[in-house]
């Protein structure tokens, strides 16, 4: 005996039943991916009823094998991500020095997708790690897409590609114990980059509050290497890509980081996810730093070097256009998860530099593309495909979407005069550069050697509270090293960048006897420092695409949570409100306030600011709550400014917090905002020692 649809069946497939009724009348036919229309898509087929299933049942295990295929290998490195559509618009035509209609072609607007990641953990690990972010872009231009691959810092920590497998093994999870998950705070991170001072610039970049962000809106975006621009008459200029974001930079504090781990996993990606959806796109402005080989031999560094940059102090920036992101895509896994960036993609008149780094990426995208999306026909994948015509020879392979026509797969032919042919006119072409004399050789060049230079110019060019910051976060991840001669080989080179961050970061880690210097500090080049380099001082005073959150609960007073309400939308800033219970709150007048989270699952952390009307009975009953206390005692230790009611002040006196020019009476609405736009950075030496 067997069954096909559910309603022939006892009552446990009920259910069953109805869905099966209402597809039938409502909804467009379920089929197999034969185009089988599917009857029952609750039971599988089994004999006798309560017998074994049928290997018959051909729907079962078509969906079955589909399901157990789902997922792709991820990226080895930059796995977790966060992708949106956009459009860029180019503002200033850089004619003179490239052909590339997209750095040539004004007020044009080329659709782009960008994907954000980090970089060491998984694609289920958490958004707010210490990390490098990834910065991806995909520029669908009529010439073909050129994928500006780029990260949130502007250097990285190898100088040749060959040393890149070593420097991902040491930061992913160590391979005999698995753990930890998307951290450098571990031994093998550590001991590697203790044994390769070229990494020590970087180190300093992500040790300062750059590699905790507060949103994705909020990064920078660097192309890092040096790449060409070759204009018409085939003369090249170099080129350095930038991209600004238009709400400024911002980070959050550690302790702030460490804390919305637990608050939400997702923070970053549902932060922009909120933002493309309500309407509040965020914006770059793209700048190129250009020169020439006569400018890059004067440098006191390499520009080839990945691990140095050159500081907009000595060659300015030059902004050429802005790009918005405003879609956010259909599907995840389909544009997201298989979108395949690869740094060799550029247009005619971008072309590469000799940067060793950059060279080897030419290689390792594609190849890591062609494991990861099974074969070579992923650019016909909607999302890679480029978005102007593309003809060539290339047949068949798995997965091949494409129905060619004609006898003519090769080239030269004569028998299809519209086969597609090669142009000097239109084509790539490579900058004619002269190989110079030297050997060939695996060698580092000299002027590769200075590791120390630009790691020292990086941290004096910081305020005290980000050099402060950098100390301690040093200190905490050294502290999670537990081989101790790792701690003091570290420590040896920060005696060298820095003799004062050196001691700081010694007295912190307890470390005795204090090391000797890893190099002649003395030797080192003092550069001048760069504030641009900063990030405190470049915050922008404003609270645009900022979200303050409101407590409220029963009884709140309406005209002041109202006030509230208007003052925050007046700044182009979000709101949310919470309450003890998700369901909301009675206000003061009987209109019922509807809360969008709950007090104990939204720690204070998720938000910019705390505003908070109670009633004195509340107050006195959420002083006795460890939900609460926690909510203003971090809103207060993460430096935030908090608006605060009489009966509030008696949960801040319960958390131990002792009001300070940074909590303000709810009237006092101005300027709880004009605070709430920056972090009360003089608060900072009053909740925690700093390294
Ligand atoms: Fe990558 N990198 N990388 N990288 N990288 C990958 O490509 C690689 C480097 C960057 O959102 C992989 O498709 C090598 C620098 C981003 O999909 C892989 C070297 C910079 C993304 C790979 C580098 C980056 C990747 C992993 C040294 C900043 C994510 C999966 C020679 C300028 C792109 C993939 C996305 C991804 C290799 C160095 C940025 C394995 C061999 C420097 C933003 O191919």
């Amino acid at each position: 005996m067997s069954r096909t649809t559910p309603s022939n069946g006892p009552s446990i497939t009920g259910k069953g039943g109805e869905l099966q009724q209402q597809a039938s009348t409502t909804h467009p036919q379920l089929t197999t991916q034969q185009g089988i229309a599917v009857s029952d898509n609750q039971n599988s087929l089994h004999a006798y009823g309560r017998g074994p299933t049928l290997l018959e049942d051909f729907i079962l295990r078509e969906k079955i094998t589909h399901f157990d295929h789902e997922r792709i290998p991820e990226r080895i490195v930059h796995a977790r991500g966060t992708g949106v559509h956009g459009r860029f618009v180019l503002s200033k035509s850089l004619k003179k020095f490239t052909t590339a209609k997209v750095l040539t072609e004004k007020g044009v607007d080329v659709p782009i997708f960008v994907r954000f990641s980090t970089v060491a953990g998984g694609a289920g690990s958490v958004d707010t790690p210490r990390d490098v972010r990834g910065f991806a872009i995909k520029f669908y231009t009529k010439e073909g897409n050129w994928d500006l691959v780029g990260n949130n810092i502007p250097v990285f920590f190898i100088q040749d590609a060959m040393k890149f497998p070593d420097l991902v093994h040491a930061v992913k999870m160590e391979p005999d114990r698995g753990f930890p998950q998307a951290a450098t705070a571990h031994d093998t991170f550590w001991d590697f980059v203790s044994l390769m001072p070229e990494s020590l610039h970087m180190v300093m970049w992500t040790m300062s509050d750059r590699t905790i962000p507060r949103s994705l809106r909020m990064i920078e975006g660097f192309g890092v290497h040096s790449f060409r621009l070759i204009n018409e008459r085939s003369e090249s200029t170099f080129v350095k890509f930038h991209w600004r974001p238009q709400l400024g930079i911002q980070s959050t504090v550690w302790d702030e980081a460490a804390k919305l781990q637990s608050a939400d996993n997702d923070f970053h990606r549902r932060d922009m996810f909120d933002a493309v959806q309500s309407g509040r796109f965020p914006v770059w402005d793209l700048y190129v730093q250009l020169f020439t080989q006569e400018q890059a031999d004067q440098l006191p560094y390499d520009h080839l070097d990945p691990t140095k940059l050159i500081p907009e102090e000595v060659i300015p920036l030059d902004k050429i256009g802005s790009f918005i992101l405003d879609r956010w895509p259909d599907n995840f896994f389909a544009e997201t998860e298989q979108v395949a960036f690869c740094p060799a993609n550029v247009p005619p008149g971008i072309d590469f530099s000799n940067d060793p780094l950059l060279q080897g990426r030419l290689f390792s995208y594609l190849d890591t593309q062609l494991s990861r999306l099974g074969g070579p026909n992923f650019s016909q994948i909607p999302i890679n495909a480029p978005k102007c015509p593309f003809a060539n020879f290339q047949r068949d392979g798995h997965m091949q979407m494409q129905q060619p026509k004609g006898r003519v797969a090769y080239e030269p032919s004569s028998l299809d005069p519209a086969s597609p042919r090669a142009s000097m006119e239109h084509g790539f072409r490579s900058f004619a550069e002269g190989a110079g004399d030297d050997a060939k050789g695996r060698v580092r060049p000299e002027s590769f050697a200075d590791h120390y230079s630009q790691a020292r110019m990086f941290y004096r060019s910081q305020s005290e509270v980000e050099q402060a910051h950098m100390a301690s976060a040093l200190v905490f991840e050294l502290s999670k090293v537990q081989t101790e001669n790792v701690r003091s080989a570290m420590v040896s080179h920060l005696l060298v960048i820095d003799p004062d961050l050196g001691k700081r970061v010694a007295a912190g880690l307890g470390l005795e006897p204090m090391p000797k210097p890893a190099a002649d500090e003395q030797r080192v080049n003092d550069l001048a420092p760069s504030p641009a380099l900063r990030i405190i001082d470049r915050m922008l005073p404003t609270l645009e695409g900022r979200c303050i959150a409101i407590l409220v609960d029963d009884g709140s007073n309406v005209q002041s949570v109202v006030a509230l309400v208007k003052a925050i939308e007046s700044q182009n800033a979000s709101f949310t409100i919470v309450a003890p219970k998700v369901g909301g709150a009675k206000l003061s007048d009987g209109t019922f306030c509807k809360a969008d989270a709950q007090l104990a699952g939204a720690p204070s952390a998720q938000f910019d600011a705390v505003a908070s009307v109670l009633t004195m009975a509340v107050g006195e009953r959420l002083s006795h709550d460890a939900a609460a206390q926690d909510w203003f005692r971090d809103a207060f230790g993460h430096l935030k400014a908090i608006a605060a009611c009489k009966a509030t002040r008696l949960i801040l006196q319960s958390a131990g917090v002792e009001p300070d020019e940074g909590v303000f009476a709810p009237e006092d609405i101005q300027a709880f905002l004009k605070a709430a736009a920056t972090r009360l950075w003089s608060r900072e030496s009053k909740v925690r020692t700093l390294a």
